[in-house]
């Protein structure tokens, strides 16, 4: 058992992902609650998860599924009470998982009382809480975009100002140069932190040292003032687990957000190796995923971060695709593929984040575009639309790439709606569930949550998981992903074919006689078989 006492506990800890609307209904209104994951936690125990990352639960709009905050301090009534999660909290505590909340820091809600109060006028104290430029209604301060499409400066007439929000225009950005929005998050912040809350996510962090003038928004000026500040003020806590989502980050950058030194974060969530089959900037054109591309960019955090940082390591999460679509196989070999990818990563060293349903190898969806309910997908739509694209083309990327994909009702049973909900689920469940389900799942030892389940335990069972060197085998190799880690007397190979034919692969002569850890086949074979994946062991 994790003692969490300790200072970097969450280095031996893996995580797991709830994206609260699509976890579990307790009340038949057709959106995951609170008790919802209350009731599921046993099954999260079986798994063997340390913490839950929890999607933002506060008060909320809505507009982007809980990322627009108008109550820091509150639940949203759609997903129960206060007292829901306090039980929560202590529910987890008891079988040794730990809540980590999801802060959204760089922007609120157009509702929260902070913005409402700021558009009443200039004067008003919560004015500057906010990014306001002067300037008539046809004059924006710059041509910036906003991440979901549209322009990134609303204009309010009352005011004669445009107010800047690089996400939706109901999310305006919090102006962190002003003091008191600062101590007013910390202060939240500590709020969360007494309730027992043990780590917080943190939301596209790197991107509140922002400075729309020089159309900076990530990796801002002032970034590592705020990130060292923000972790003196408000995560003093011995033991407090922080998790900065971080697009920008590079290694470098990456070393700073996480050094070992605590006095930013402790981990940095990147996305370096989910942008390599982007055809353009925009992930929304897909190009083939080159497999050296990707060794090289694992081995290159890897050895990086080595004694130098810290690197989450996962594969989807409630923005990206499901990964078994994406890199592996939907038909004959998903469930083989899906426990390939995940020794791929179990592997390396880092903190690994098992996204709700990955553990059944959940798969996209295709739905027509009136099935979709997230903004950026509608945005994105109208925009290719307008710039001449066709709609099946438009509708090739948003079933390869939109973000309803990964937040379709978690699939517990083979029954009406998948054991979701009693109610209409607020997004179609997938068709599959009738085959992919956590009751086939749990019933089935060979299952991949079963898999993932054997996962868990071999890291929290071998250090060298979390400590060893990490070197790369055969780096020019288009089809085999192996890697060693070493230290000391202790040796792990991983070796994964990320294809669907026969591969020939020598195996090293130190590990000839090596233990197999875990495989998604039974016997070893003269060559790796589709998707094959093996990690052994040995010893000097
Ligand atoms: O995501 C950051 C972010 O920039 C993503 O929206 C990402 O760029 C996009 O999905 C790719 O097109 C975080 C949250 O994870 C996301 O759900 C929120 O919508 C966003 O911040 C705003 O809070």
């Amino acid at each position: 058992m994790l003692d969490k006492r300790k200072r970097g506990w969450w280095q031996q800890a893996v995580f797991y992902q709830i994206y609260p609307k699509s976890f579990q209904d307790t009340d038949g209104d057709g959106v995951g609650d609170l008790r919802g994951i209350i009731s599921r936690l046993d099954y999260l125990q079986e798994l063997g998860i340390d913490g839950i990352w929890l999607s933002p639960v506060f008060r909320s709009p809505q507009v982007d599924n809980g990322y627009d905050v108008s109550d820091y301090r509150d639940i949203d009534p759609m997903f129960g009470t206060m007292a829901d999660m306090e039980e929560l909290i202590q529910a987890a505590k008891e079988r040794q998982i730990s809540i980590i909340m999801d802060l959204v820091l760089n922007h609120c809600s157009d509702q929260h009382i902070w913005f409402r109060e700021a558009l009443k006028g200039r004067e008003n104290p919560f004015h500057d809480y906010f990014l306001w430029r002067d300037g008539g209604p046809d004059t924006p301060p710059n041509d910036m975009e906003s991440v979901f499409g549209g322009p990134a400066w609303t204009y309010v007439p009352a005011l004669g100002q445009w107010y800047f929000h690089q996400f939706a225009p109901q999310q305006p950005d919090l102006n962190w140069e002003n003091e008191q929005v600062r101590q007013a998050l910390y202060e939240m912040i500590r709020f969360w932190v007494d309730k027992g809350v043990e780590g917080f996510r943190l939301d596209v962090i790197d991107q509140i040292g922002k400075d729309p003038d020089r159309k900076i928004t990530g990796n801002g000026p002032r970034l590592h003032f705020f990130l060292e500040e923000l972790s003196r003020e408000a995560f003093r806590e011995e033991g407090l687990v922080t998790v900065g989502e971080a697009w920008g980050a590079d290694v470098e950058r990456a070393r700073r957000y996480s050094a070992p030194d605590g006095s930013e974060l402790s981990m940095v969530f990147q996305f370096q190796h989910m942008c390599l089959d982007n055809a353009t900037w925009e992930k929304w054109d897909v190009a083939p995923l080159s497999l050296v591309k990707l060794k090289a960019c694992f081995r290159d955090w890897q050895e990086g971060l080595y004694g130098q940082g810290w690197n989450s390591l996962f594969l989807n999460n409630h923005d990206l695709p499901r990964i078994v679509s994406r890199w592996g196989d939907e038909g004959a070999y998903r469930e083989v593929s899906a426990k390939m990818l995940a020794t791929m990563l179990h592997g390396m060293q880092g903190t690994p984040y098992i996204y709700q349903g990955e553990e059944l190898a959940m798969a996209n969806i295709r739905l027509p575009l009136e099935g979709y309910q997230d903004v950026e997908i509608h945005n994105f739509y109208n925009k290719r639309l307008r710039l001449g694209y066709a709609h099946e083309d438009i509708m090739a990327s948003i079933w390869a790439r939109g973000r309803d994909n990964a937040r379709t009702p978690m699939q517990w049973t083979a029954g009406e709606n998948a054991g979701f909900t009693t109610g209409k689920p607020w997004l179609a469940v997938n068709e599959d569930h009738k085959t992919f389900n956590a009751q086939a799942a749990l019933a089935d030892p060979d299952s991949v949550f079963h898999y993932y389940r054997k996962l868990i335990q071999i890291r929290k069972d071998c250090p060298v998981i979390r400590d060893g060197r990490f070197s790369l085998l055969s780096p020019e190799d288009e089809h085999i992903f192996a890697y060693s880690r070493d230290m000391d007397r202790a040796h792990l190979l991983v070796v994964c074919n990320f294809t669907g034919q026969d591969r020939p692969f020598t195996m090293p002569a130190r590990f000839c006689q090596a233990r197999t850890l875990i495989a998604n086949y039974p016997e070893p074979a003269e060559s790796l078989r589709p998707y094959e994946a093996r990690m052994v062991y040995c010893e000097d």
